[in-house]
């Protein structure tokens, strides 16, 4: 499977507002959006830098995805998403591989993107996300 670039980082914070102000002030970036995200628990707000996104995820509950790993670890990278030409092609790969899926069929993300997640314990201990990205179709 190919992959063209990292498409986003994903990272938990507590308070969004705080950690926009924080990227804002280090990198003099702007945050262009927030989205929320009920499915997921998630409030994220987006940074770009050439072809990577910053998403910084704030839990909307504490039995949340974020809200359980932020209870668990604190702070920190969440996930690392891959962007792929073609996600469903991608998940059948790297299931035939062996690797555990948490998605077996994309679904829809952030910023209206089909995702799918690999499971952490398949995956060394990192969460990562195979992201479709429209751009690179050819
Ligand atoms: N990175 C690495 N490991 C993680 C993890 C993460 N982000 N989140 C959970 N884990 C680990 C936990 O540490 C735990 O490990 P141990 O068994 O060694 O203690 C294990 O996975 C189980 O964690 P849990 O807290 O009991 O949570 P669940 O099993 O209920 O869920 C997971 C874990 C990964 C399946 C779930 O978080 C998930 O489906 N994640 C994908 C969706 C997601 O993260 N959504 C938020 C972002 C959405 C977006 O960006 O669009």
């Amino acid at each position: 499977m190919a992959t063209s670039h990292i498409e986003h980082i994903g990272i938990a914070v507590k308070n969004l507002k705080e950690a926009i102000k924080m990227y804002e002030c280090i990198f003099g970036l702007s945050c262009y959006k927030i989205e929320e995200i009920s499915d997921q628990k998630i409030r994220t707000a987006f940074f770009q830098i050439g072809q990577t996104k910053i998403e910084l995820l704030e839990s909307t509950d504490p039995e949340g995805p974020v809200g359980k790993f932020i209870e668990k670890n604190g702070e920190g990278v969440h996930h690392i998403a891959f962007a792929v030409e073609n996600l469903a092609d991608a998940l059948k790969e790297v299931e035939a591989k062996g690797f555990q899926l948490i998605d077996k069929h994309p679904r829809q993300g952030a910023e209206g993107l089909n995702i799918a997640f690999l499971h952490p314990k398949s995956t060394g201990g990192v969460l990562l996300e195979l992201c479709e990205d429209p751009s690179i179709k050819k």
